[in-house]
C-alpha cells in the first residue's frame, strides 16, 4: 500500500471565516464541497479549531483604542488584531456544519493560550510553545503533509511552513483554501511558501486511489 504515510490537514473550517463569520474570508464556504470530496481519498485526516478565550489578545476589541487589521507590537513579535472571532464553545467556533469528514482522527484547537496566537497548527506565535502536532504525526509515522482550509495566507501558510520546518514533506491543496489577502499578504505568503519547498497543487490533481 502507498502513501499511508499522508495525512490531509484541515484547517480552521469554521463558522468564524465563513461569511456571516466573526472573521469572514470572502468565499471562505466554497471551500467545504471541495474538503469533503478530497478528505475521501485520505485514510488519515486532521482537523484544526481557532479556539480562543474571551478577550483573547488577538483580538481588536483586547486594545483600547485599536481598531481590527491593525498591527501592534506583541512581546513575540508584531500581531495582526482581529475583530473578535471564534471564542470557545460558541457557534462561531463551530466547524461547518456541512463539513462532512466522519472518519477525521484528531482535533488540534490552537490560539487558547490568552496572550499568544496561534496561526500555525503546529506552533504558537511566540514560536516556541508546541500544540503537540508534529510529535502525533511523527509517532504515528504521517510525513507527507497535505494542507486546506482558512486562510490561505495565515493558518494555511503557517501551517505548511512549520510543516516543512518540522521535517515534513508538505502540499497545499490551493483550491481548498480561501485567502484573506491584507496589504499583499497572499502572494507574500506563496512566495514564502515556495521558497520552503511547500508545493502548491489543486485538487483535481490529489489522484484518487495514491493514499491508499
Ligand atoms: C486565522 C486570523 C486569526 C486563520 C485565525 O484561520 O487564518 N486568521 N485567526
Ligand atoms: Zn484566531
Amino acid at each position: 500500500m502507498m502513501n499511508q504515510d499522508a495525512v490531509l490537514i484541515v484547517v480552521d473550517a469554521q463558522n468564524g471565516f465563513m461569511p456571516g463569520g466573526g472573521l469572514p474570508v470572502a468565499r471562505g464556504d466554497e471551500v467545504v464541497p471541495v474538503i469533503n470530496r478530497i478528505g475521501k481519498l485520505f485514510g488519515n485526516v486532521v482537523l484544526t479549531q481557532d479556539w480562543h478565550p474571551a478577550g483573547h489578545a488577538s483580538f481588536a476589541s483586547s486594545h483600547k483604542g485599536k481598531a481590527p487589521y491593525e498591527v501592534i507590537a506583541m512581546p513575540y513579535g508584531p500581531q495582526v488584531l482581529w475583530p473578535d472571532h471564534c471564542v470557545q464553545g460558541t457557534h462561531d467556533a463551530a466547524l461547518h456544519k456541512d463539513l462532512h469528514l466522519p472518519h477525521a482522527q484528531l482535533i488540534i484547537r490552537k490560539g487558547f493560550h490568552p496572550q499568544v496566537d496561534s496561526y500555525s497548527a503546529f506552533m504558537e506565535a511566540d514560536r516556541s510553545t508546541t500544540t503537540g502536532l508534529a510529535a502525533y504525526l511523527q509517532a504515528r509515522g504521517l510525513r507527507k503533509a497535505y494542507i486546506c482550509g482558512l486562510a490561505t495566507d495565515f493558518c494555511v501558510a503557517w501551517t505548511a511552513l512549520d510543516a516543512r520546518t518540522a521535517g515534513f514533506e508538505a502540499v497545499v491543496i490551493e483550491d481548498a483554501c480561501r485567502a484573506i489577502d491584507l496589504n499583499g499578504s497572499l502572494a507574500a505568503a506563496w512566495q514564502q511558501m515556495q521558497a520552503a519547498g511547500v508545493l502548491r497543487v489543486q485538487s483535481d490533481h490529489v489522484q484518487p486511489g495514491q493514499f491508499h
